[in-house]
C-alpha cells in the first residue's frame, strides 16, 4: 500500500488535503490529510468515498462517436488516433468554410487544478476561436469586493476564531463551506454569536445562534438600514472613518437619509425593531466579521448587494480587530503568474466573445452561427441558465460537438465525440483555494482509467492535430507546474517556492499591514468609488418579474453543482428532484405535500415532489442541488427555469434571480 497526499479538485472553496491510499492499480481509501493546516484531516459527505468516483463502472473508457440521433446513447467505441483526427478534419472545414470563430470551447469547473482547469486556453486562442466568457458562478461578488476594497486581501478564514459575531450572509457553509464552520465553532464555543441571513432555511441554520430570513435580492437595502442606526446611534468608529474610508460623509448625506427603518423593513420583510436590533448589536461588537456567500450576489443588482454589505466593517472599523472584518473569497492563484498557462498572447485577433450564461442564445442564434463546441470539465446541459434553449443547441444536427468528460453527462449524450478523461487522482496538477491561503502540487496516484486522458494531454495531442508548431505544446504538465512556481514572483519567497515545487503544502503569508494598508487606488476603503458609474452603494431592484413565487436554486450537501450524480449513495441521501414550499402558499394552491408539481415561467416548465416545509417561507420555494435528465420528472431540471439575463456588473449568473409559478402536474 503506497498513500500519496493530494488535493480535492472540486469547485469548493475548501480545497481539502487529501491522503490516498493505493494497492499500486487502484485507489483503496481516501481520508482527509491531517496536516492541512485548514482543512485538517476532514473530508464532506461527498468525498469520503472518492475511490467510488475514481473507480465507478459509469467511467467513460475509450473515446465514442455516435452512431444514431443526438440524445440517444448511441455510441461505438473507436481509437484515439481516429477521435483526433475526425475532430481535426472537421475544424479544419469549418475553418476553411466559416473562420475558426465558428468554433466555441465550453468549460468551466470540473476540477480546479490550475493546470488542468485552464489547459484549453492556449489552444483555442491559437486556434482563434469564439472566446467564452466564463462567468457562471459569482463574478459579481469579486466585483463587489473590488469597487469597495480594491485589491486589497482578505483575511485569513482561521482568524473567524477571534470573532465574537459572525455573519454568515447568503452563505449555505454546511453544504458549501464546511471547514469555515469548525472555525466558527470554535469562536462560538469561546461564546460568539452566530448569524445567518438567507432566504430560507437552510441546513445552515442548525449552527446559527439567530437566522433572519430576508426576501430574496433585498440585502443592499438590509445592509443601507443597519447603516442609518449606525450613523444615528453613533455605532461608527470616526477615527477608522477619517483614516481609512473615503465617502462615508456622501453616503451619510446623499444615500442613508432614505433608509429609515421603515424603508428597510419594507424591502427586506424583516420588521423594523428586528433590524434595529441586528444594527445595534452589530454596531456594539468587538470583532463582527461577515463571510458573504454567493447567494445573494447572483441576482440583477449582486454585484451592488455586495458593495452595500462591505461598507459595514468600514463604518464600525471592523477591521482593526482580530477576527473582525469581511471576506468574500481568497486569491490564492494569484499567487502565480497564470498568463503563463493561459497565453492571452497567443491571441492574434480578438475574436467573439460568448457568455457561458447566455450560451443557450448562442447555440441557436449566433450570426454568423457556432458550428461546433467543444466541451471539457463542464456540463452546459445541466448546469447552464435557460437550459431549453442550451438543449435546442445541443439537439442542433449541424452543431459538431466534442465532450470530454469523465462520465456520459447529459452534455455528453449530445456529442457527436466524446474523449474519456482522468480523474484527479491521474494526472498532475497545482491546486490553491479561494477558501484558504494553502497551495499545493499534486502527482497521479494511479495509472490512467481505461484510455483517458488529461485535459492538458488532449490539448497538446489536438495542438499536434491542427501543425501548432509552438514549442508550448509539447511541454508537459509537470513542466509547466515547475516554470509556474520558478518563476512566481512576490508573494512566494525562495524557500517556500522549493518546498511547493517538492509537493509540500505551503501557506501564503498574509503582510501585517493588509487590515490597515488597503489596495485600493485611494489607498483608503472606498465607499465612494469614482470610477464606478454608481459612485456610491444605494439598493438597486433586481430583474425579478411578475410572477409571485422566488426559486432558490440552492446547493445541495450531497452533490457539488452536476458532479457526484454517478454516486448512487448520495443520490439515496439526495432522495428526488424536491421542491419545499411553505404551508401557506400550499394551501393557497391547493397541493399537497409528496404529490407532483410543476414549477413554470416563461423560459420553462419543470416536474417536482412538492415537500411542504415551514423552513421556507411564504413567497419562496427551494429547489436543492443540479440533477440529471434521468431524475427528473419531465425530461427537464431547475436551470430550464432560470432566465441568461446577466447581473449590473461583472456579467454573471443570476440563479437565484428566479421567478415562478407552481401547479399541480
Ligand atoms: N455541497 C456543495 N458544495 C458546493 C457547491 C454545491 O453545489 N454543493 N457548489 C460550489 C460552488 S461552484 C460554489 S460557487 C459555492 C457557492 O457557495 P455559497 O457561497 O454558499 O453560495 P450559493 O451556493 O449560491 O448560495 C448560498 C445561499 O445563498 C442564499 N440566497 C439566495 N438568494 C439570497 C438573497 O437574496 N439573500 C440572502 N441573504 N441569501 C440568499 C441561498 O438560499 C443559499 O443558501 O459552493 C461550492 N460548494
Ligand atoms: N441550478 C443551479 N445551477 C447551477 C448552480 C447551482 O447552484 N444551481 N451552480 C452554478 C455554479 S456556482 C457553477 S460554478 C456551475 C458549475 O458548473 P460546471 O463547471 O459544469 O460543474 P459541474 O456540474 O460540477 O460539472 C463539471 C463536469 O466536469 C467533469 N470533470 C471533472 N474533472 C474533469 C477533468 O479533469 N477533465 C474533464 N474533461 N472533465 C472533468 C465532471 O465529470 C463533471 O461532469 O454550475 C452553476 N449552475
Ligand atoms: S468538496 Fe469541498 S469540503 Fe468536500 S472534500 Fe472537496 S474541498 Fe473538501
Ligand atoms: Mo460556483
Amino acid at each position: 500500500m503506497t498513500t500519496f497526499p493530494s488535493v480535492c479538485p472540486y469547485d469548493c472553496p475548501d480545497a481539502c488535503g487529501l491522503l490516498v491510499t493505493t494497492d499500486g492499480k487502484q485507489v483503496t481509501e481516501v481520508h482527509g490529510d491531517p496536516s492541512h493546516p485548514f482543512t485538517q484531516g476532514k473530508l464532506c459527505a461527498k468525498m469520503n468515498h472518492y475511490e467510488r468516483t475514481v473507480h465507478s463502472p459509469k467511467r467513460l473508457t475509450t473515446p465514442l462517436l455516435r452512431s444514431g440521433p443526438k440524445g440517444t446513447n448511441a455510441f461505438t467505441p473507436i481509437s484515439w488516433e481516429e477521435a483526433l483526427d475526425r475532430i481535426a478534419e472537421r475544424w479544419q472545414t469549418i475553418i476553411a468554410e466559416d473562420g475558426p470563430e465558428a468554433i466555441l470551447p465550453c468549460s468551466y469547473a470540473g476540477t480546479m487544478g490550475l493546470i488542468q482547469r485552464n489547459a484549453g486556453h492556449a489552444f483555442f486562442y491559437r486556434l482563434g476561436a469564439a472566446r467564452l466568457e466564463r462567468t457562471i458562478c459569482s463574478p459579481a461578488k469579486g466585483y463587489g469586493w473590488k469597487a469597495i476594497m480594491g485589491s486589497t486581501l482578505a483575511p485569513h478564514p482561521q482568524e473567524v476564531k477571534s470573532s465574537d459575531l459572525i455573519i454568515l450572509w447568503g452563505s449555505n457553509a454546511a453544504a458549501t463551506n464546511i471547514h469555515f464552520l469548525h472555525y466558527v465553532l470554535e469562536a462560538k464555543k469561546s461564546g460568539a454569536v452566530v448569524w445567518l441571513i438567507d432566504t430560507y432555511e437552510t441546513p445552515t441554520a442548525a449552527i446559527a445562534d439567530e437566522v433572519f430570513l430576508v426576501r430574496p435580492s433585498s440585502d443592499g437595502a438590509l445592509a443601507l438600514g443597519i447603516m442609518q442606526v449606525l450613523a444615528n446611534k453613533a455605532l461608527i468608529d470616526e477615527d477608522f472613518l477619517t483614516a481609512h474610508v473615503q465617502g462615508y460623509e456622501k453616503l451619510l448625506q446623499e444615500i442613508l437619509p432614505q433608509w429609515t427603518l421603515e424603508a428597510a423593513a419594507e424591502i427586506t420583510g424583516l420588521p423594523a425593531a428586528v433590524i434595529e436590533k441586528m444594527a445595534c448589536a452589530y454596531g456594539r461588537a468587538r470583532a463582527p466579521f461577515i463571510s458573504i456567500g454567493s447567494g445573494l450576489s447572483r441576482y440583477g443588482n449582486g454585484a451592488m448587494t455586495v458593495r452595500t454589505i462591505l461598507c459595514l466593517p468600514a463604518l464600525t472599523g471592523a477591521w482593526t480587530k482580530t477576527g473582525g472584518g469581511a471576506t468574500t473569497g481568497i486569491p490564492g492563484s494569484s499567487a502565480l503568474p497564470m498568463a503563463q498557462i493561459t497565453r492571452e498572447d497567443l491571441i492574434s485577433t480578438p475574436t467573439r466573445i460568448i457568455n457561458i450564461n447566455q450560451l443557450g442564445n448562442a447555440l441557436t442564434s449566433s450570426h454568423p452561427p457556432i458550428k461546433s463546441l467543444f466541451v471539457y470539465h463542464c456540463n452546459p446541459a445541466a448546469v447552464c441558465p435557460d437550459q431549453n434553449r442550451v438543449m435546442e443547441g445541443l439537439e442542433r444536427e449541424d452543431l459538431f460537438t466534442v465532450v470530454h468528460e469523465r462520465f456520459l453527462t447529459d452534455t455528453a449524450l449530445y456529442a457527436d465525440i466524446i474523449l474519456p478523461a482522468t480523474s484527479s487522482l491521474e494526472h498532475s496538477d497545482i491546486y490553491s483555494a479561494y477558501g484558504h491561503y494553502c497551495l499545493r502540487r499534486v502527482q497521479p496516484a494511479i495509472e490512467p482509467i481505461g484510455q483517458s486522458r488529461s485535459n492538458w494531454e488532449v490539448f497538446q495531442l489536438l495542438a499536434q492535430k491542427m501543425g501548432f508548431e509552438d514549442s508550448f505544446f509539447s511541454r508537459s504538465a509537470d513542466e509547466l507546474i515547475d516554470s509556474l512556481i520558478a518563476s512566481s514572483s512576490g508573494w512566494l519567497d525562495n524557500p517556500a517556492k522549493e518546498r511547493l515545487a517538492q509537493g509540500a503544502l505551503v501557506e501564503l503569508p498574509l503582510p501585517m499591514d493588509y487590515k490597515t494598508k488597503f489596495k485600493t487606488p485611494s489607498g483608503q476603503i472606498e465607499i465612494f468609488n469614482p470610477l464606478e458609474t454608481e459612485p456610491l452603494p444605494k439598493y438597486l431592484l433586481p430583474h425579478g418579474g411578475e410572477l409571485p413565487l422566488w426559486l432558490m436554486t440552492a446547493p445541495s450537501v450531497y452533490g457539488l453543482n452536476s458532479s457526484f450524480l454517478e454516486r448512487e449513495d448520495l443520490i439515496d441521501k439526495r432522495q428526488t428532484m424536491n421542491l419545499f414550499m411553505n404551508p401557506k402558499d400550499a394551501s393557497a394552491r391547493k397541493l399537497n405535500d409528496r404529490q407532483t408539481v410543476i414549477a413554470h415561467n416563461s423560459h420553462g416548465e419543470v416536474g417536482f415532489l412538492l415537500a411542504v416545509t415551514p423552513k421556507v417561507p411564504s413567497g419562496v420555494v427551494v429547489a436543492e442541488g443540479v440533477w440529471d435528465f434521468n431524475h427528473s420528472l419531465n425530461g427537464r431540471t431547475v436551470n430550464s427555469l432560470v432566465s441568461p439575463r446577466l447581473t449590473d456588473k461583472a456579467a454573471g449568473s443570476t440563479f437565484y434571480d428566479t421567478k415562478v409559478e407552481v401547479r399541480s402536474n
